[in-house]
């Protein structure tokens, strides 16, 4: 059975333990391969390849960094279908969205960096009267971890391995356990590139053991994680007494505000997006659906219908539009949140059930679900499900909507759908959101920052907001006579 091994100096190599932990196929429910079970030894092998790695990357010129990272991109680009396929495979999203997002992403954030680095300018200061003159220079920091999930997992680990290697620090990097296949093939692909050994170290395992180890290393000075937020906090409890740098991305239950005065056709193709893409499983999905009340009983039919239509099915056929959950665990935490709202009173309007397909008996799939609820502080809409269901019920007013988006503790992104200019400007900046997408949804300008508020984590990613986080500032103060 094949092995996932980790990537350390530029070489694969077996963990310490010789553990293996098993790598299922969702779309079937059978382990299809073995992934090496990385304890603190691997953290520390890898951190030390890093280490050594360190003076010569970080004093390299930007245009060969930027090269590299160019070459890495191509790279992905050539082998977009085979990698597309791994990740179809893996995680159980259709291949058709790992074929047009995830893997075309995962390009783009290595082609991003190496752009933004040359345009990473530092500033300067001149204090006048006082004949002094600052500068502020921007160094890498050193060895820095990257831990990343299993929705969007090449997407989502090369959005922080790219401005990290960009700004000249050297990297040790988990993906999630969950989805480790694409980031294992990075590997081979950043040894093609001419990444030199060490700059890039993949280690791979489970959260409690590789990723604790590279949380809690005294020497690996910032980490850069998204995941859930129950982890988020316990990466923070842990690094906190190391003065480590935190970029935590965390998990979301974003309100969608859809008024009646919103381009409706528009709104509605958009909302079976926004709610069912991946699953559900992308932490900026619009799980919570809150419409004004004059349409609140056309859209609930067109929406129902529409969603009815969606196909449930095998990732690797064309016409599937929800492929399968992440995993078994997951799926029966996703079903436990539909008996959840049963309890609670929720009307389900279609969806709620496990789906068998001919073929793949044992895999993970299920409707995508819209449940109408009577109360928006009921936990079905207050807790994070990250799975194929939405809520929706109506509202009276701009008030009453803003009330119940920002009843959560999270704080992630936002959408809303009408065309009323004042109204777009009073609730984007009302909306507890680190983004607020107005009349779309998912629309990414990398340049832009990325994050959340509250439960959501702490820091921004994107644009130049990430080459601030992988880089120290120090002023230089320069008095003159
Ligand atoms: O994520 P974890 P899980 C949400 C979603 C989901 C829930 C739990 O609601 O149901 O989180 O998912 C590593 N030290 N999101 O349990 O555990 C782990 O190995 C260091 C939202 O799968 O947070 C993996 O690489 N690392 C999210 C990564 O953290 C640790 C996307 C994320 O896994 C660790 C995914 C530890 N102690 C889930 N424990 C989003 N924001 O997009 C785990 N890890």
């Amino acid at each position: 059975m094949k092995k996932i091994l980790n990537y350390i100096n530029g070489e694969y190599c077996e963990p310490f333990s010789g553990d293996w932990l098993d790598n299922y196929n969702p779309s079937k429910g059978e382990v299809y391969s073995k992934i090496a079970y990385s304890s603190s030894e691997d953290v520390e092998r890898a951190y030390s390849a890093a280490k050594d790695a360190f003076p010569s990357w970080s004093n390299s010129t930007i245009e060969e960094r930027s090269n590299i990272l160019m070459k890495i991109a191509s790279l992905i680009e050539e082998n977009l279908d085979s990698l597309a396929e791994a990740e179809a495979l893996d995680n159980g999203k259709p291949l058709t969205l790992a074929k047009v997002v995830d893997i075309p992403r995962a390009s783009s954030n290595f082609r991003f960096f190496a752009h933004a680095i040359t345009q990473f300018a530092s500033e300067a200061h001149e204090s006048v009267g006082l004949n002094t003159m600052n500068f502020t220079i921007r160094q890498p920091i050193g060895v820095v971890g990257c831990i990343s999930p299993w929705n969007l997992p090449l997407y989502l680990f090369t959005w922080k391995i790219a401005p990290a290697l960009a700004a000249g620090n050297t990297v040790v990097a988990k993906p999630s356990e969950v989805t480790p296949m694409t980031a294992y093939l990075l590997g081979d692909i950043c040894t093609k590139a001419g990444l030199p050994k060490g700059v890039l170290n993949i280690v791979h395992g489970t959260g409690p053991s590789a990723g604790q180890a590279i949380v809690a290393h005294p020497d690996i000075k910032a980490i850069s994680f998204t995941g859930g937020t129950q982890t988020g906090e316990h990466i923070a409890r842990t690094a906190a007494p190391m003065f480590k740098k935190l970029s935590l991305e965390l998990g979301g239950k974003n309100p969608n505000l859809i008024f009646a005065d919103c381009n409706y056709e528009k709104m509605l193709s958009v909302t079976v997006k926004s709610s069912f893409a991946n699953q559900g499983q992308i932490c900026l999905c619009g799980s919570r659906i809150f419409v004004e009340k004059s349409i609140y009983s056309k859209f609930k039919k067109d929406f129902v219908e529409k969603v009815k239509k969606l196909k449930v099915g095998n990732p690797f056929e064309t016409e599937t539009n929800i492929g399968a959950l992440v995993s078994r665990p997951h799926l029966e935490k996703v079903k436990s949140y539909i008996d959840l709202a049963k309890e609670e009173g929720g009307k389900i309007l279609c969806g709620g059930n496990q789906v068998i397909i001919e073929g793949s008996e044992n895999g993970y799939y299920l409707e995508p679900t819209v449940i109408e609820i009577l109360d928006y502080q009921c936990r079905v809409n207050q807790e994070e499900i990250f799975g194929p269901v939405v809520t929706m019920m109506p509202f009276e007013n701009e008030e009453e909507v803003l009330k119940m988006a920002n009843s959560v503790k999270y704080g992630l992104s936002a959408t809303l759908w009408t065309s009323n200019l004042d109204r777009t400007m009073r609730v984007s900046k009302q909306l507890e959101a680190g983004i607020v997408w107005v009349n779309t949804w998912l629309n990414r300008d990398l340049r832009t920052p990325f994050g959340g508020i509250k439960s959501s984590g702490v820091g921004r990613e994107g644009g130049f907001e990430a080459l601030k986080f992988f880089t120290e500032a120090k002023n230089v103060c320069i008095k003159y006579d």
